[in-house]
């Protein structure tokens, strides 16, 4: 029924609508309510329990908090995600993208390495949400925006998983990752998003880097 009848309401917008999906995408809940954490030492964890994981103040972005995550010596590889529903298409044409906010101060940023991703629970298919940004980008923290719509479906859910990925191969912990404003937009045939990094993505790229390590 929730979903009907957001639909129902976007079809009254045709201007980028914001979903509500994933929550909590501003942690401005000052905690990770709808979010998990992953180490490479012990597999999945509470971020709110876990010290890898914080929410902090932050001047970069607009709003108060941002989350933060740093790895260690033992847990080199950190991953903070979020398991959602992407809510199908109000009808044909519209296209759908996702936008957040990203810093990364990472101890030598040509050795250590910062992956996020979306893909099908299945694994099937996996786009690379950093295409196209630099790392000069991510060092100065920066507005992201990508081109989600071949996820998206004109009727039903698509069940979805966003993960965040800090990897450390310069043996210098830690490295540190600051993100806010994850949000997702559908946008009306014909409309033009705002951002001006929009970055059509290309064929998913999958095994760049380290895959995050999945418990069954
Ligand atoms: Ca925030
Ligand atoms: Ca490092």
């Amino acid at each position: 029924m929730k979903k009907t009848l957001t639909v129902t309401c976007l079809s009254l917008y045709l201007t980028a609508p914001a979903l509500a999906l994933p929550s909590n995408g501003d942690f401005e809940t000052g905690d990770f309510t709808g979010w998990s954490g992953d180490l490479v030492s012990t597999g999945p964890v509470d971020p709110n329990l876990d010290p890898h994981f914080s929410i902090v103040p932050h001047a970069g972005p607009s709003s108060s908090y941002v989350a933060q995550v740093q790895n260690d010596d033992t847990d080199w590889l950190a991953t903070l995600f979020q398991v959602f529903t992407l809510d199908s298409l109000p009808g044909p044409g519209w296209t759908m993208d996702i936008t957040f906010w990203i810093q990364w101060t990472p101890s030598d940023s040509t050795q250590d390495t910062l992956q996020v991703q979306l893909y099908d629970l299945g694994i099937t298919d996996t786009v690379d949400l950093l295409s196209g940004v630099s790392n000069a980008d991510l060092l100065g923290g920066t507005w992201v925006t990508q081109d989600i719509t071949r996820f998206a479906r004109t009727w039903g859910g698509q069940n979805v998983e966003l993960a965040f990925t800090l990897s450390d191969f310069d043996l210098f912990t830690p490295d540190t990752l600051w993100l806010d404003g994850i949000s997702i937009n559908q946008r009306a045939p014909g409309s033009v998003p705002e951002p001006t990094s929009l970055v059509l993505l290309g064929s998913g790229i999958l095994g760049l880097g380290v895959k995050r390590l999945r418990r069954p």
